[in-house]
């Protein structure tokens, strides 16, 4: 797949002023500064649509960008960063949260790790919660073009380690630098495969008579979280 057009589309403090759902979207979430915006960037082929930056705790809306007029990617406010307006980031933890577990069009998270540190008890946090919350997620390692492959081997595997206990068939893992592009053509096949099993699952909505990406179209897709996703 090929990206012909990718558009800022708005930037929303909570769940509420976030778009209509009638678009399939795929967030990125991770810790702050872990790669989120310049992977978002990467991945549309263009730099500079979601601001990157080198301090940690700066994007603090969800921002939602609209790619080849069908789908979207969505910037997740990070996790883990303390300093600041307090008040600001419990508030967006919440609108996160609730983007998270509500957001009836989300079809699949890109769960972000530093493949260059050992595994870090806040992200090991994050991912349980996504798993007791059922989010679909895959992992994606980020920054490999920082480490030395020997080193990133052996802290995906202690990161898997940590995890594999609550799955079955533990979740994918893409390896990427934004940096060498490394993983792109492998994301956005991910998000191919997905758009396709949608468009599948949505023909055989509509043909039941429910509106394509209305509430109730979308509560039938409350068994979003499907496990044994192939990937
Ligand atoms: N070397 C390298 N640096 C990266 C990569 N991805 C992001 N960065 C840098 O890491 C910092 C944080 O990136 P950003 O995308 O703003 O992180 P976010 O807070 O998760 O959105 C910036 O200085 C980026 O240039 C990567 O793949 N390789
Ligand atoms: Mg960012």
């Amino acid at each position: 797949m090929e990206i012909s057009s990718a558009i800022f589309d708005c930037s929303s403090p909570d769940l509420d002023s976030c778009p209509d759902e009638s678009l399939p979207e795929f967030a990125f979430i991770g810790r702050s500064n872990v790669g989120k915006s310049t992977l978002l960037n990467m991945l549309a082929g263009k730099e500079g649509l979601a601001r990157t930056s080198p301090k940690p705790g700066f994007t603090k809306l969800i921002n939602i960008f609209t790619m080849n007029k069908t789908w979207r990617l969505v910037d997740l406010p990070g996790y883990g960063f303390a300093e600041g307006a307090k008040k600001d980031s419990s508030r967006f933890n919440h609108a996160v949260s609730e983007y998270l577990k509500q957001r009836t069009n989300l079809c699949l998270v890109f769960a972000l790790i530093d493949s260059g540190l050992e595994p870090q008890d806040i992200d090991l946090e994050f991912i349980g919660w996504l798993v007791r919350n059922a989010v679909p997620f895959v992992l994606v390692f980020t920054k490999t073009d920082k480490v030395t492959p020997t080193m990133m081997q052996a802290n995906i595997a202690a990161f898997t380690a940590r995890i594999s206990e609550w799955f079955e068939k533990l979740p994918a893992i893409f390896i990427c630098s934004a940096t060498t592009g490394q993983g792109r053509q492998e994301l956005l096949g991910v998000i191919d495969e997905s758009m396709t099993a949608i468009q599948a699952e949505q023909a055989t909505v509509s043909t039941e008579g429910l509106p394509v990406g209305s509430r109730k179209t979308l509560e039938a897709r409350k068994k979003r979280p499907d496990r044994n996703r192939p990937w």
